[in-house]
């Protein structure tokens, strides 16, 4: 009898259900489904608003509270002076309150029973504050979470928030998948698309504060004046959300825009040119981030090219952004086709710097040692410049991970590098307080994530992707939440409450990351990719213009066996870690699984863990990765009819190319190793259908976002 009501219950659910094209993201504010009693107290609970103050910020405020509450509760709640059951919003100053919220953004929410009548507050010291504690409260019902009795405080770990665009002036995305830039630099400043503003809200509500705008491989263009015009009206739509706008400087601008001789940061001409540019900028947006750079990588110039150092050069435009409150972020992501190991040369180039730079001065580290692949060990620069405050570089844009068509749920990634410990200060020395500035006492920190956002409808291509995005929001402000708790209340506001749908979603998400290592890199692999563009596999690939762009270079596959050795026997890049961490890995026989080809070049026959010799376990762990993906398949197919049918088909299809890819991606990699370990494929192994020829002449030239 329940059972046939649940099942009625569902069935009118699915009526009620329509099209959903992702684009509300996490903010779809629908009413509360499904759970009438619930419905009911918060109506109760709330039945008026009152918002203190009148700026943009507390506009902002109203309006996300009006739409969120209205939506929601399916209801007019008014906007009107006391009345019991009244939601306040303000800052303390204008509350006139005693309760302390901390810092300049953090935030309380209380339950108060004032001269008999019920209040909820929102408050915080500065009005970003409010709206962060708007999004929050408004989280709170969006996830069916109790919004009676509360006392919430909270305030983020992480100073610098930050998305990284890799958006071109012309629209084109490096390595994005998800449609053009929503930049739409040609009709700016006059034409404000009201997708500026709602990306604004999204990162707001989950803590941003900051963008770069524009590509790391940067264009001089945007410094010039009517660029800066175009960069200030969008600063403006940004500013009420608590949000800063930053921009990659293009090192040799002076020469390129200024028409200098020369960019060399010690020479006056050049600091005196930097210094008049961020007068420029700084009058055009007086709150302007900063600048982020990359120097002296992959071709691009810096201060390198006049024999000065990574400090000299930003120093030069730390100096120039000072008296205006601003900041410079320099990327440690260089690498020098001449060295034995890439993996070696950020730490060899950035740790003799440590203590050279400006008080103002993050330096941006990739997570891992070469490139965001699906598995790194964590970069050895962590913990290694104490002196420095260093800023986490993680890439939402799945360039490595399937690009934009696999399901993907990065948190785990995110928190297994947070959570990893460097020894740099003994035991529990995590990269999450190296970043955090709570191990050695820096002020700035900072977070950022290479952005996932197009001009696609659902903004990331791949619905799933939003996850990611969310995830860097609420792990910058708080790197203490599991990649469950984030997918949970990612799942609540994007589907679903329903605990049968939130289990199963939860399921899919968190068994991805997994599944990608395994069906792209297992064991450690890495940097196998097609070249270039990064689509799909080519271990075979040994004709790049640098050979640190081949795959060749690190899976060093040969007859006796497979893998990089970074140990005292190789190139040593293990010695730049801590002893405790060198430990870990330094023997290919107590090495983790995960990490051994990192580290090992290691015989086919090798006995791993499993009791598997080495060539069996990469046909499993291969199997495994593409079973997974199945089973991924399995669960979506059972929430058909729980989720709009346009939502579910989207996905239903991308997880159908996901499997296809992850088949391809198992089929070419052992194809290829086969030819080095001559040894047979496992019974359980299903055999390839096509020869490694055929996989050969395979070519994508129109792969996207290269
Ligand atoms: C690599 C990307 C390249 C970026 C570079 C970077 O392939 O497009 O420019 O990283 O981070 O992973 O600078």
């Amino acid at each position: 009898m329940r059972k046939t009501l649940l099942l009625l219950l569902s069935l009118c659910l699915v009526h009620l259900l329509h099209a959903e094209d992702g684009y509300n993201l996490w903010l779809r504010y629908k009413r509360i489904d499904n759970n009438n009693l619930l419905l009911t107290s918060y109506r109760k609970t709330i039945t008026a608003i009152q918002i203190k103050g009148h700026s943009p910020t507390m506009e902002a405020v109203r309006k996300e509270l009006e739409l969120g509450l209205n939506g929601l509760l399916d209801t007019h709640i008014p906007t009107k002076d006391t009345t019991t059951n009244t939601l306040i919003a303000g800052t303390r100053e204008a509350l006139n309150l005693e309760d302390k919220p901390t810092g300049p953004e953090g935030f309380l929410i209380i339950s108060k029973v004032i001269n008999g009548k019920h209040y909820t507050i929102i408050t915080a010291n500065t009005e970003t504050g409010v709206l962060y504690g708007a999004f929050h409260f408004l989280r709170l019902i969006q996830t069916h979470q109790p919004i009676e009795n509360l006392h919430i405080t909270s305030s983020p770990r992480v100073k610098l928030r930050l998305l990284n665009h890799w958006d071109n002036l012309n629209r084109y995305v490096e390595r994005g998948y998800a449609g053009i830039s929503i930049w739409n630099w040609h009709t700016l400043p006059d034409y404000i698309d009201d997708r500026y503003i709602d990306y604004a809200r999204a990162n707001a509500s989950i803590g941003i504060n900051g963008a770069v705008l524009n590509n790391v491989n940067a264009n001089a263009t945007i410094l010039t004046g009517p660029y800066l015009q175009k960069v200030a009206a969008l600063a403006n739509i940004l500013r009420p959300y608590g949000i800063k706008v930053y921009l990659s400087a293009r090192f040799s601008a002076p020469m390129e825009i200024g028409h200098l001789k020369t960019a060399d940061p010690l020479n006056d001409t050049v600091r005196q040119w930097w210094q008049a540019k961020a007068k420029e900028i700084y009058q055009l947006i007086p709150d302007f981030g900063g600048f982020l750079v990359k120097a002296n990588s992959e071709g691009q110039p810096g201060p390198q090219n006049y024999g000065r150092t990574h400090a000299d050069g930003a120093n030069m435009l730390a100096e120039a952004v000072a008296p205006f409150g601003g900041i410079i972020i320099w990327r440690a992501f260089v690498y020098d086709p001449q060295a034995n190991d890439r993996f070696k040369q950020a730490y060899n180039e950035f740790t003799p710097l440590d203590g050279k730079f400006r008080k103002n001065v993050l330096v941006q580290v990739k997570n891992g040692p070469i490139d965001f692949q699906p598995r790194e060990p964590f970069s050895p620069l962590f913990g290694a410049m104490p002196q420095t405050p260093l800023m986490m570089e993680f890439q939402l844009t799945q360039e490595y991970l399937g690009q934009g068509t696999h399901l993907v749920y990065e948190a785990p990634l995110f928190k297994e590098v947070l959570d990893a410990d460097t020894y740099a200060k003994g035991p529990n020395s995590t990269i999450a307080k190296v970043i955090d500035g709570s191990l050695y006492d820096h002020t700035l920190s900072g977070i950022a994530g290479v952005s996932n956002i197009g001009n696609e409808r659902n903004w990331t291509g791949h619905l799933f992707g939003q996850a990611n995005w969310y995830a860097l929001g609420r792990l910058a402000w708080d790197h203490t939440l599991s990649s469950e708790q984030i997918a949970t209340e990612w799942i609540g506001q994007t589907f679903s409450n329903d605990p049968a749908v939130v289990t199963s979603i939860k399921q899919i998400m968190l068994a991805s990351r997994e599944a990608v290592v395994n069906y792209m890199t297992p064991l450690g692999l890495h940097h196998i990719m097609g070249n270039g563009h990064h689509y799909g596999p080519a271990p075979w690939s040994n004709k790049a213009p640098r050979p640190d762009w081949d795959p060749i270079y690190y899976h060093k596959a040969d007859a006796k066996g497979i893998g990089f050795d970074r140990t005292a026997t190789g190139t040593n890049a293990l010695q730049q870690y801590q002893p405790a961490v060198r430990q870990l890995y330094a023997d290919s026989n107590t090495c983790s699984d995960q990490y051994l080809l990192w580290f090992h070049h290691v015989s086919w026959q090798h006995k791993m863990h499993s009791g598997r010799t080495l060539w069996n376990e990469l046909c499993h762990k291969y199997q495994e990765g593409v079973d997974t993906v199945s089973a991924m398949q399995h669960k979506w197919e059972q929430l058909k009819g729980y989720i709009d049918p346009e939502r579910f088909h989207q996905v239903q299809m991308l997880l159908a190319i996901q499997h296809k890819e992850a088949i391809w991606w198992r089929n070419v990699c052992l194809l290829y190793f086969q030819t080095f370990s001559g040894m047979p494929f496992p019974a359980n192994y299903e055999q390839p259908d096509h020869t490694l020829e055929y996989y050969q002449q395979q070519h994508f030239p129109y792969a996207p976002g290269n």
